[in-house]
């Protein structure tokens, strides 16, 4: 059984204009389709970034691919690795973050070969990490403030919402769609004053949901420490407050709040250091970038150990992903938290059937051997030829903020 073939499909998916500390989501997020057959017909699926330097290592490892067994993940790594010997990151040089373009590409294809091999031995992924220790994997809404429409479209659904009390009708509406039992918001966006005022007004609308935020490194130590210090007894935690491992370790001893990450712990070299600091004790995981569903199990296990709690981080994605998100989140004893999701904003799919359905916040893995997902290929069509037309051929929420507001300027800080 050895891999025979490898598709890679661009999609352009549509995207509610949701903002953050670096400006507004544009209409469109990229991801990329990931198919992988056998000599024997077999077919994994993946789903990763659609970014242009996630495309281009995708594009430049997939031939190095053939003819490997879809049961050695070591030498898939070892391939990769070979093929793409320059290495580098996958984000534009402004980003304040970067992932590894080698754990990306790794990542990308350990899913569809381990798709395939629960396809062969006719069992569930998350039998191959162990079995699920959990039968339903609770997700948190992901609460964005927005504005109402794209530029030149009418509002859409969800409608403006930009005060502290627009968030709370945001927040019921998913608790009211989806039953979400966790809250996540997505903050340094308004002055810090009314975000305070936002996350209080959550906890008074939903006294026994738990709440947490996360400016994306969006405040000053100084700001962050305010912010922290008035949330405490609010939040179960508080997510990249600030940029950088020292400004972290600074917040953290500054609070009772724990502090947790997905923007200064992106690798397992860099967990020594935050231990060492103290500047996390939550480490969001995600199997696009820490190398894969097996790294993020691994992930759990030094976590574990070094006494650090465990979350997971999401992007705007389909339900390739989301599937592989819930068999990983089955199989980990101590995710301890709801995991994030942006998947209700992207509200289509290119998976058979349509949408994955929350139900009480929670999803069960997909039935069925492997990830328990199809193509609809009619549907991936259409979006992939989306990817051709709709002139979004990288992520820029900045630029797209200042064809709202030409004066804004992105800073991070910027509280
Ligand atoms: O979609 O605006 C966004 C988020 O800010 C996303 O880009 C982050 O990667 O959700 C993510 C996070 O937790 O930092
Ligand atoms: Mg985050």
């Amino acid at each position: 059984m050895r891999i025979a073939e490898i598709r890679l499909t661009p999609v352009a998916i549509p995207d509610k204009p949701l903002l953050n500390c670096k400006g507004v989501h544009q209409p469109y997020a990229l991801r990329t389709i990931i198919e992988v057959v056998c000599d024997d017909g077999t077919l994994g699926l993946g789903e990763s970034y659609g970014s242009s330097k996630a495309l281009a290592g995708l594009r430049k490892a997939a031939p190095a691919l053939v003819g490997l067994d879809p049961f050695h993940l070591h030498e898939l790594h070892a391939r990769v690795l070979a093929a793409l010997p320059e290495g580098g990151g996958i984000n534009a040089k402004s980003a304040v973050a970067d992932h590894r373009l080698t754990d990306v590409v790794t990542s990308a294809f350990e899913v569809p070969l381990m798709d395939i091999q629960g396809k062969l031995l006719g069992r569930p992924l998350y039998d191959l990490l162990g079995g699920k220790v959990r039968d339903r994997v609770p997700f948190a809404a992901y609460l964005f403030y927005k504005f109402a429409g794209h530029i030149g479209e009418a509002p859409d659904e969800w409608g403006e919402v930009m005060t502290p009390q627009a968030m709370v009708e945001e927040a019921r509406r998913f608790v009211g769609l989806y039953g979400f039992g966790s809250l996540k918001l997505k903050g340094g966006v308004l002055e810090p004053a009314l975000e305070i005022e936002t996350m209080r007004r959550l906890r008074e609308a939903f006294p026994s949901h738990p709440l947490r935020i996360d400016p994306n490194g969006g405040w000053t130590v100084e700001t962050a420490i305010h912010i922290a210090r008035s949330l405490e007894g609010v939040l179960e935690y508080l997510e990249d407050p600030v940029i950088g491992m020292d400004a972290m370790a600074e917040v953290a001893a500054a609070t009772s709040l724990p502090l947790a990450t997905n923007m200064i712990v992106l690798q397992f070299d860099q967990i020594a250091e935050a231990v060492r600091k103290g500047a996390v004790r939550i480490v969001l995981s995600d199997h696009h970038y820490w190398g894969g569903l097996r790294a993020s199990t691994h992930l759990a296990k030094v976590c574990e150990t070094l006494g650090l709690g465990v979350s997971m981080h999401s992007n705007s994605h389909l339900g390739i992903t989301l599937a592989a998100m819930t068999h990983v989140a089955a199989a980990t004893p101590n995710l301890s938290y709801a995991c994030d999701t942006h998947y209700p904003w992207t509200g289509v799919d290119i998976i058979e059937g349509g949408p994955l359905a929350f139900d009480r916040g929670t999803l069960a893995p997909p039935p069925g051997p492997g990830l328990g997902v199809g193509l609809d290929r009619a549907r991936l069509a259409e979006f992939a030829a989306l990817y051709d037309t709709c002139g979004v051929s990288e992520r820029d929420d900045t630029a797209y903020m200042k064809q709202f507001d030409p004066g804004y300027e992105r800073r991070v800080p910027r509280w």
